[in-house]
C-alpha cells in the first residue's frame, strides 16, 4: 500500500511484545492492554498515519477490554489485529477470556467449566459499536486462510485510511508450545476446534473498501 514510512505498530504485553523488531517501520511499546489507548493518543497527533496494535487475547479481552471498546465506541480511526490462540502464550498458557469450554490450561487443569464463564466473542460484541467500520475474523489453519487472513488486513487498513473509522481484524491462531500439540496437530485445532466457536466472516464492511 506505500505505507511503510507512515507507519505506527503498537505493541502490547505478551508474546508480540517484540513486534517491533520484526517489522521495518515506527513502533511504540504501551503497558499491558493499553495499545488503544495508545493508539488513540499517536492517531490524533499524527492523523496521516497508518496506526495499528498487534494484541494477544490476555492483553485485549482481559485486562485491556475497556481500551478495547472503547475505542470502538468512540470511533476511533486506528486498526486493532487481535491474535486469538485461547490462553495467554508469555506466561506459561492461563486461561483467557477467550479459552474453549472444557479446554485444559494451567489455570484450568481439568478443562473450562461453567465456573470460569465463557468464551468471549469480541467481533460479535464490536459489530454491535457504531463506531466500528470494518470488523472481521480470519483463521491461520492453510493457504486460502491465509490470503482471506490478509485481504482483510487490507480492508482494515483501507478503512482507517479513507477515515471511515475504527477497524479490528480478529485472527485465529495457533499456540502448539502451550496446547501441547504438534504444529500441525495445533492447525487442525484452530479449523476443528476454534472455528465452530468463533465463526469467520467479515461483520461489518463500509460500502467504500467493499469492491
Ligand atoms: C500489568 C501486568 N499484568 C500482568 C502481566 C503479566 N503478563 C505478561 S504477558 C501476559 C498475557 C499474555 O497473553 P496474551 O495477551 O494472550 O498474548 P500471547 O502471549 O498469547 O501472545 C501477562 C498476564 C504484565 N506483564 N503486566
Amino acid at each position: 500500500m506505500g505505507l511503510q514510512n507512515k507507519t505506527v505498530g503498537v505493541g502490547s504485553v505478551g508474546c508480540g511484545v517484540f513486534s517491533y523488531e520484526y517489522f521495518n517501520f515506527d513502533g511504540v511499546g504501551p503497558s499491558h492492554g493499553r495499545a488503544p489507548a495508545v493508539a488513540t493518543g499517536v492517531k490524533r497527533v499524527l492523523p496521516d498515519r497508518l496506526v495499528f496494535t498487534y494484541q494477544g487475547d490476555g492483553d485485549l479481552a482481559a485486562i485491556g477490554t475497556t481500551e478495547m471498546v472503547h475505542s470502538a465506541v468512540r470511533g476511533e480511526n486506528i486498526t486493532i489485529i487481535f491474535i486469538n490462540n485461547t490462553l495467554y502464550g508469555m506466561t506459561g498458557g492461563q486461561m483467557a477470556p477467550t479459552t474453549l469450554m472444557g479446554q485444559v490450561t494451567t489455570t484450568t487443569p481439568t478443562g473450562r467449566g461453567r465456573q470460569q464463564g465463557f468464551p468471549f466473542r469480541v467481533c460479535e460484541m464490536l459489530a454491535t459499536a457504531e463506531g466500528a467500520a470494518y470488523i472481521a475474523r480470519v483463521a491461520l489453519y492453510n493457504p486460502v486462510q491465509v490470503n482471506r487472513a490478509k485481504k482483510a488486513i487490507r480492508r482494515a487498513f483501507e478503512t482507517q485510511m479513507a477515515g471511515l473509522g475504527f477497524s479490528l481484524v480478529e485472527v485465529l491462531s495457533a499456540c502448539p508450545t502451550n496446547w501441547g500439540l504438534t504444529p500441525l496437530e495445533a492447525l487442525k485445532f484452530v479449523e476443528e476446534k476454534m472455528v465452530p466457536v468463533y465463526p469467520l466472516g467479515e461483520f461489518k464492511v463500509p460500502e467504500e473498501v467493499k469492491s
